[in-house]
């Protein structure tokens, strides 16, 4: 229902079980990397390279919310919200990958999840948020098809230590970052640039997460809901020419993710190199990967839009397309950027959440949704991050007109609650409604997080 007050400001209001939530992962925000057994993962690995990570950053420290994680769920309850989503640690589970389980580890997610519900906030936990031992990287990482059988494990250990409390499992998130950046292009850990192993991983990251949602399912502690988190990107197309490509660049992006979680088979694309090559498909994989879900997790950042290249050049504004000779990506000029160079448009995420609900009538959540600012305390300590919460307004009204529109949308968490470890670019990228100073640990609400606050206590938008 939306009520128009007084002129210019409107008011949408959300269902009252709706979700407003915030997101975090275990190695942007822990810190603590060699505490309480802690195994080595292959994030400490690629950050101790030179060159791989901005400025040379790493997670050692991060946002230190190993220590201070009650405060940060304080934060959480001050700013109303009523689910958190966060990862847990494959390497503090088990530190060797597979085999001896380490309590000390478990005891830590126990004092979050606990620490949540006595504060009445939801946890959801996402299994796997890039953070492989570096013991099974050695073996071969998502090259190697024993990994999936791995992680199946160890989602059967948080589902039996964790099940009785958690709300929801997300057993993997963004396998498209994690096949594409991690192993075809290498711009992230293990930094491996090569295509055939990027196909590879493609399928071993699908198929543990097939693997994973049977182990959660068959756990006795656990009859929660599970799903998994796919980052899914609006490809918009400018010109009719460019049309076949457009929705190749679809497949490539989306499709190859989604058709396999939710029909089964992976779609048609003509570039073979990014799909898995035959020979790692097993009989029965498929069915696997397929798996009934009880939700489906949508990440959302931004639209891809596109063009056919001129016959005369790249023109201002226009940049080369990944592997798409003749298509550029076009940043149009009245379309504000976020601090990563990312578009900003919510119309996009409209669009995404409409195919979804052509594909399933499965429940969604946004499990992520932000932009990096290019925030800093003023001198009287305020952050006005005046560009996210325009960016949150207008990604919440899109949430809201899915629901009007009849679309099974239960809950939206903002990335991120703090700033934090943004993988290759260090913590030069603060996606955080909670600015967080490095040198010293000390948090600070952001404008946007008290303007998401009476939001989410109001279970109301205004703009
Ligand atoms: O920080 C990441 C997160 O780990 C996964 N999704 C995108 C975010 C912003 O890049």
């Amino acid at each position: 229902m939306t009520t128009n007050l007084t002129s210019g400001q409107n008011v949408f209001t959300f269902p009252n079980d709706f979700i407003f939530g915030a997101a975090t992962a275990s190695y942007q925000t822990e810190g603590a990397v060699s505490e309480d057994d802690r195994g080595v993962s292959i994030w400490d690995t690629f950050c101790s390279q030179p060159g791989k990570v901005y400025r040379g950053d790493d997670g050692n420290i991060a946002c230190d919310s190993y220590h201070r994680y009650n405060e940060d769920l304080d934060i959480l309850k001050s700013l109303n919200l009523n689910g958190y989503r966060f990862s847990i640690s494959w390497p503090r589970i088990l530190p060797e990958g597979t085999g001896v389980i380490n309590q000390k580890g478990i005891d830590y997610y126990n004092r979050i999840i606990d620490g949540l519900l006595e504060r009445n906030i939801l946890p959801a936990a996402t299994i796997y948020h890039w953070d492989l031992p570096q013991l099974l990287q050695d073996k071969g990482g998502w090259a190697n098809r024993d990994t999936a059988e791995y992680l199946a494990d160890y989602a059967a250990i948080c589902a039996d230590a964790f099940g009785d409390r958690v709300e929801r499992f997300i057993t993997i998130n963004e396998p498209q970052i994690v096949a594409r950046l991690g192993y075809r292009i290498g711009v992230h850990a293990p930094g491996i640039a090569d295509p055939l192993q990027g196909g590879i991983a493609t399928h071993h990251i699908l198929l543990a997460h097939g693997l994973a949602t049977q182990a959660i399912k068959a756990s006795q502690n656990s009859a929660k809901p599970v799903g998994i988190t796919i980052d899914l990107t609006d490809v918009v197309v400018l010109d009719e020419n460019a049309q076949d490509e457009a929705i190749q660049i679809d497949r490539e992006i989306n499709g190859l993710y989604l058709d396999p979680v939710l029909l089964g088979t992976y779609p048609d694309i003509k570039r073979k190199e990014m799909l898995p090559p035959e020979s790692v498909i097993m009989n029965g994989d498929m069915e696997i990967i397929s798996t009934n879900i009880d939700f489906l997790g949508v990440n959302y950042y931004q639209p891809h839009i596109v063009r056919t290249a001129s016959e005369t050049g790249i023109k201002f504004n226009e940049f080369p397309y990944d592997n798409h000779a003749n298509i550029v990506a076009v940043r149009p000029q009245d379309m504000p950027v976020t601090a990563m160079g990312w578009l900003v448009d919510p119309t996009g995420l409209d669009r995404i959440l409409d195919k979804v609900h052509q594909m399933t009538n499965l429940p969604i959540y946004i499990t992520e949704n932000g932009c990096a600012v290019n925030d800093y305390v003023d001198p009287n300590g305020n952050v006005h991050d005046n560009e996210r919460i325009s960016y949150l307004q207008g990604h919440l009204a899109a949430c809201w007109r899915a629901i009007e529109n009849g679309i099974n949308l239960k809950g939206y968490y903002h990335w991120s609650l703090l700033d934090n470890f943004e993988w290759a670019e260090g913590y030069s990228k603060r996606f955080g409604l909670v600015y967080v100073d490095f040198s010293t640990g000390k948090r600070t609400l952001k404008d946007s997080a008290l303007y998401y606050a009476k939001t989410a206590q109001m279970k109301s938008l205004k703009i």
